[in-house]
């Protein structure tokens, strides 16, 4: 009986053991598709690595001037990074002025006398609020940015931008919405609110060396009586979007 019991103990303490080494690779396992996680870099604004390429007062009055702009910028960076990965730093600006807000990206090469060439510019709608730098480990140093826009009456808009320089050219390798609302006050059946709410999130997914975007959120919609305020229908939809690097396109596509 003793005997029988002490077997029983030994297969019970075996299980236990086999239990907690399973557990311990799971917990390692999370751990590890955690790590993978991006390297995501918040800007310092005064960090100046190269004083040869420009400070950065010199940079923010030289845009002011050639941008025709007598008000300071609502948003001034200035990211020194190869990011087109040929071994010498480039020269990223992002400057947003106001009213209407509107935000313009460049990539820089310094001149003598404090003069600069613009290589590359794009324009982009409304006003940043904060400038990151990403490494996509198997591709390109990239500037994501996180805006603010607003449209016409009732409409209100945050989103996220992710911008590269490739062939001597800044792209939009991809751009999505982290907020959207709308008010629409109209007939008895078309007067509305629209909330819609989504998290960005940066990682290989699939597990194929190439970072993915996904974008999950929930997209919400109030039928409302225009004179009493009351609630007559609401829609909800959940969304999960997945986007993947094209190679030949040099962008991120939906799936
Ligand atoms: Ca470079
Ligand atoms: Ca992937």
């Amino acid at each position: 009986m003793t005997k029988t019991l002490k077997i029983l103990l030994i297969i019970l303490g075996v299980v236990a053991i086999g239990v907690f080494i399973v557990l311990t690779f799971q917990g390692l396992g999370l751990m590890k598709v955690e790590t993978e996680e991006l390297e995501v870099r918040e800007l310092v604004v005064d960090e100046i690595e190269d004083f040869a390429m420009g400070n950065n007062e010199e940079i923010r009055d030289f845009l002011i001037k050639i941008d025709n702009m007598s008000v300071n910028p609502d948003k001034f960076e200035v990211i020194r990074e190869d990011f087109n990965k040929d071994g010498t730093k480039e020269i990223f600006t992002v400057i947003s002025y106001c009213c209407p807000a509107g935000t313009i990206l460049r990539i820089l090469e310094k001149k003598e006398n404090e003069q600069y060439d613009i290589k590359s510019e794009i324009h982009i709608a409304g006003s940043v609020d904060s400038v990151e730098v990403v490494s996509f480990p198997s591709g390109y140093k990239s500037i994501v940015l996180s805006s603010f826009s607003k449209g016409g009456t009732g409409v209100s808009g945050s989103s996220k931008g992710v911008y590269m320089f490739i062939d001597e050219k800044i792209i939009e390798a991809w751009q999505g919405l982290v907020q959207y609302s709308e008010y629409h006050i109209g007939a008895i059946d078309n007067s509305y609110n629209i909330e819609n709410n989504y998290s960005i999130y940066f990682k290989d997914f699939d597990g194929d060396g190439e970072i993915d975007i996904i974008q999950k959120g929930e997209e919400k919609k109030e039928y409302i009586n225009p004179e009493t305020e009351e609630r007559l229908k609401v829609e909800k939809n959940t969304v999960e979007n997945i986007y993947k690097w094209n190679k030949e396109k040099r962008k991120y596509e939906k799936q």
